[in-house]
């Protein structure tokens, strides 16, 4: 394959959205309430007070949002679908109005030349399955594969790339043991069993979407974060290893049918989930790509007072050291990226892996000329492109990389104070700036190259 830069001709540049962080029109053609309308509108849960009812409005500007991104070249956009708005209560009728809107945006990505890639799960629960338990309640998985299986069957003419769900680690721990976000639980055994059905219900709704449709290309997203030790005394190589298993393996392993990684399951002990006995194997249904969210690597030192005895090292720590920290406290290490897919290239081996996720959050600002101008992102992925490929060059089959995010949006327990877009986006007037990131942006795509930034 002709090689230009270090990238396949065919190399996917993309960009990536969700839903609820994007559209609005929350009450509008019948969808239903899912459990960041509620969590969103719980008095205390968000940094700003803000909610997505409006968000970037892209319900009623997908048409312009679909311009921007053929502006730019994206060759492949990942959004997702929410849910509640297309089955407002998780199972039974379909809101033909809600299905309308995501075939007008997926035949107008195509008319663009532009590749959807879906998830069917991000974040965005229906409100009624809360009701009956949510993640932790069996139940939900079959649900899901059932949606899942209905959407394929609308949509699977048009979009060949299904993503099940997007980061698995967040809607149980974030969801269920931090109460960072929806539903907004503290519970460890709750937790661990959203992970088990999420994971369950990936497995179920890839066999579903299977035997259907055996064409379809069908993955999920994680988000990992390496861990280096702080130090290399043993107990924090240990603290390490065990913040790896309850970020990363826990997810990594049964997927790629190794079980629940043992010394985890020691530390967990009564509050492990209930596993039935063809479960795991479900999980392991193979699938034909895998997906990384990648931000940031972790360093972990040991800390007896840390219900897992690991603490993260924090943001103003890391500054003293020197480090570039983003504006959501979180490392640039683009080093930590390559490595990571080189990791799971040869320890889990998946056929093809795309970096769905990937990119950073700064204080951007409208500047005098009416433009935006962000060296630091162009920097951060300008770094992290040449770690693709570096790995591209030692051979992981990493095939696209979806840049987080099209536009700024909103940023789930941190409102809108956090700016993760190559596009800006004025709440007020929903007036859209390609910030300078964008435009290098289009060179990179243009060039199918990591340009340099000028
Ligand atoms: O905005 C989120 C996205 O929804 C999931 N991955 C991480 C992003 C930045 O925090």
């Amino acid at each position: 394959m002709p090689q230009s830069g270090g990238f396949p001709a065919d190399f996917l540049w993309g960009t990536a959205t969700a839903a609820y962080q994007i559209e609005g029109a929350v009450r509008e053609d019948g969808r239903g309430a899912s459990i960041w309308d509620t969590f969103s509108h719980t008095l205390g849960k968000i940094a700003d007070g803000a909610n997505g009812d409006v968000a970037c409005d892209h319900y009623h500007r997908w048409r312009d949002d679909i311009k921007l991104m053929q502006e730019i070249g994206i060759r492949s956009y990942r959004l997702s679908i929410a849910w509640p708005r297309v089955m407002p209560s998780g199972s039974g009728a379909l809101n033909q109005q809600g299905l309308d809107f995501y075939e007008r945006v997926i035949e107008g990505l195509l008319e663009a030349g532009i590749t959807p890639a879906v998830t069917l799960y991000h974040w965005d629960l229906p409100q009624t399955l809360q009701n009956r338990g949510g993640w932790p309640a069996r139940a939900t998985a079959e649900t899901f594969a059932n949606y899942a299986d209905t959407m394929v069957r609308r949509l699977g003419d048009r979009v060949q790339r299904w993503i099940t769900h997007n980061e698995p680690w967040c809607t149980s721990m974030l969801g269920h043991l931090l109460g960072e976000h929806a539903p907004g639980e503290r519970d460890l055994g709750k937790a661990l069993a959203a992970a088990h059905h999420v994971l369950l219900s990936h497995g179920l709704a890839t066999q579903a979407i299977r035997a259907t449709n055996s064409k379809l290309e069908v993955g999920i997203t994680l988000n990992l974060t390496p861990g280096d030790p702080a130090s290399d005394r043993e107990a924090d190589q240990q603290a390490t290893q065990t913040f790896d298993g309850f970020f990363n393996r826990w997810f990594l392993d049964p997927l790629a049918g190794r079980g629940y990684p043992q010394d985890m399951q020691t530390l967990y002990g009564a509050a492990m989930p209930q596993v039935e006995p063809n479960d795991l194997a479900v999980i392991a249904t193979p699938t034909d790509f895998l997906g990384i969210n990648y931000y940031t690597r972790a360093i972990i030192a040991y800390d007896a007072n840390e219900p897992l005895q690991f603490a993260q090292r924090g943001p103003e720590k890391l500054r003293g050291e020197g480090a570039e920290i983003t504006e959501m406290g979180w490392e640039v290490y683009p080093q930590g990226l390559g490595d990571l897919l080189l990791r799971v290239h040869r320890e889990y081996g998946p056929k093809t892996l795309y970096v769905t996720e990937n990119g950073a959050a700064f204080a951007d600002e409208v500047g005098a000329d009416g433009q935006v101008h962000d060296p630091a992102r162009t920097r951060y992925l300008h770094a992290h492109f040449a770690e693709a490929e570096r790995v591209i060059q030692a051979g992981v089959p990493l095939r696209g990389y979806y840049v987080w995010s099209l536009m700024d949006n909103f940023e789930w327990a941190f409102g809108y104070t956090k700016r993760f877009g190559i596009t800006y986006v004025d709440y007020t007037t929903q007036e859209r700036i390609l910030k300078d990131s964008g435009r290098w942006y289009q060179e990179v795509i243009a060039e199918n190259a990591n340009v340099e930034p000028r």
